[in-house]
């Protein structure tokens, strides 16, 4: 009945799953959380309700429950390259994505929505954003987005795709609207937005252009030190695994050394 996907199957094997991998593996810094309370709160944000009447306070508790300090020079932002954030950031090793966060763990890559005057979940689909934007996965990240930004601190890291249509800093855009104005100033020392452009992509945005430019200015207006790089060198070296012949993966250093011939004895 609804345009998106249904409910993932073994959502709660695999929320309650996630929760204990995260607490046990991934950050056993965050301490002791109880992961079976975690997944009713999650479960009680949305079963038995209007499936577009779901509002980001409904997460509250599940947000209380698996809230846990994100360590400071750490936070990244992005839109537009879900799959090269989650690598880049190697669940919490490098940086800590609000996916790399235990309430970010536990829904990403998932869906679900529930039923009026139901308990069971709608495993056949479930409403997109252009249906309603209330529906329990947006709430979800919603309320994630907030959160994560209110407790990011020191040097925050933005990385946008430069290839992206419509610009590398959409608006509207979680960023935007939900973690932009969440930020908390006083704990916060710079802003360092990273652009990079897909290897095989156009350059549509840059640092001072377009949708980037507008983001670059809404920071300062608001007080943030900015800074911003194009291509940064570690994530082309990420994207380059892929692409190793491109031009644009060529290492400066090894292009003399790929034409010497082997090593020989004379
Ligand atoms: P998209 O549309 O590129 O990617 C959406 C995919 O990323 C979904 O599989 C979603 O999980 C997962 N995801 C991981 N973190 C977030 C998230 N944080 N979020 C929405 N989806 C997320 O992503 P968006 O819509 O542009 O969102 C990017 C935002 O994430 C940025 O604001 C960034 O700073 C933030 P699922 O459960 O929907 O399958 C916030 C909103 O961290």
């Amino acid at each position: 009945k609804w345009k998106g996907e249904g409910t993932t199957q073994n959502l709660e094997s695999i929320v309650i799953g996630r929760c204990y991998d995260y607490i046990r593996i991934v950050n056993p810094a965050v301490g002791e959380k109880n992961c079976s309370e975690i997944w009713e709160a999650f479960k009680n944000a949305f079963v038995n309700k209007d499936p577009c009447s779901i509002l980001p306070e409904d997460y509250e508790l599940f947000i209380n429950l698996s809230l846990h300090t994100i360590p400071p020079n750490k936070s990244l932002f992005w839109e537009n390259n879900h799959l090269l954030v989650n690598s880049f950031a190697g669940r919490g090793r490098r940086y800590m994505s609000l996916a790399d966060t235990l309430f970010g763990f536990c829904g990403d890559f998932l869906n679900w929505c529930g039923q009026a005057n139901s308990i069971e979940l709608d495993y056949e689909s479930c409403p997109t954003t252009e249906e309603c934007e209330n529906n329990a996965v947006e709430s979800f990240w919603r309320m994630a987005s907030i959160t994560y930004a209110q407790h990011s601190s020191g040097v925050i890291h933005v990385l946008l795709n430069g290839s992206a249509v419509g610009g590398a800093y959409p608006e509207p855009g979680f960023f935007a609207d939900y973690e932009i104005p969440n930020l908390q100033k006083d704990k916060i020392s710079q802003i360092a937005i990273w652009v990079v452009d897909d290897i095989e992509g156009p350059d549509t945005d840059s640092c001072g252009t377009h949708t980037v430019e507008k983001l670059e200015n809404r920071l300062r207006t608001l007080g943030y030190d900015v800074t911003c790089t194009d291509n940064y060198k570690s994530v082309m070296f990420l994207l380059c695994v892929d692409y190793p012949d491109d031009s644009k993966c060529t290492l400066s250093s090894s292009a003399p050394a790929a034409q010497r011939g082997p090593i020989s004895s004379d």
